[in-house]
């Protein structure tokens, strides 16, 4: 019964990502949802995309800011997964039709040249690196208004819609570089990559036991990123959006 209900959930946030229309939470006719079952609805929805060719890529964190955990209202670190439709590269154009209240968010990307077991420590983490990469984090909340629950988000993929990578480069200390997001050339959020757990490496390492925890461990060229540093900005057409983060580069794309 459970299985069938999930799996519901999971077509209905499928065709609602596929169709850019939102839904109703979850919670409000399943309010007992918890983490375990929302990532078992996640995984569903992840079948659903498999199953039309997509490949998963590597993965995502969510909310390992406190300027993001503040913006939604949820105070806990979550995870998505990353599909090959999902990726654009620098001076992407992106339809602003695909979606249904996308954001952009400053992120930082490390792709890894080793797996990463669930127990690796901070330096297996670090030497498991083969670049990392300024990167702009595109989310779009299936749910109506961009509100929901722990729960709900995650059953939503954590909101994952698109990522734009800029040019990988050398792995470095990535612990405290200043990051500015610009729309349309303006300042529209500024930061530093401290702000995520602390150091993005720890947002590695997280996503390493995440990964492992659900039965597909980080492998080599898997993509990580490491969640945002600051609030995400909504997106119209015709915006221009560009992220550039100390020492790693300038990323950016437009919406049409
Ligand atoms: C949840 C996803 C947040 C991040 O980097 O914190 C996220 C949301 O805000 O919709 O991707």
């Amino acid at each position: 019964m459970t299985h069938t209900r999930y799996s519901g959930y999971a077509r209905a946030l499928d065709t609602a990502a596929r169709t850019a229309t939102p839904i109703a939470q979850l919670t409000l006719t399943e309010p007992g949802l918890d983490r375990a079952g929302a990532l078992e609805i996640q995984r569903l929805l992840m079948e659903e995309r498999y199953m039309r060719g997509e490949r998963r890529i590597g993965l995502k964190l969510g909310l390992t800011s406190v300027a993001k955990m503040r913006q939604v209202g949820v105070n806990e670190v979550i995870w998505g997964r990353l599909t090959d439709a999902m990726l654009f590269h620098d001076a992407a154009e992106l339809a602003f039709s695909a979606y249904i209240h996308p954001r952009a968010e400053p992120e930082i990307a490390f792709i890894l040249k080793r797996s990463l077991p669930a127990d690796a420590s901070l330096s297996e983490t670090a030497l498991a690196i083969e670049a990392v990469l300024p990167a702009i984090e595109i989310i779009d909340s299936r749910y109506e208004n961009f509100v929901f629950s722990e729960a709900d988000v995650i059953a939503d993929n954590c909101s994952a819609a698109a990522v734009v990578l800029g040019n990988p480069v050398a792995p470095r200390d990535v612990g405290n570089l200043g990051m500015v997001m610009r729309l349309d050339g303006r300042v529209a959020q500024l930061g530093s990559s401290a702000a995520i757990l602390g150091h993005p490496l720890r947002a590695l390492l997280r996503a390493a036991r995440l990964a492992a925890d659900a039965g597909e461990p980080l492998q080599p060229g898997d993509i990580v990123l490491a969640g945002a540093a600051m609030a995400a900005e909504p997106l119209r057409p015709g915006a221009y959006v560009s992220v550039e983060v100390q020492d790693l580069g300038r990323v950016g794309f437009t919406v049409s």
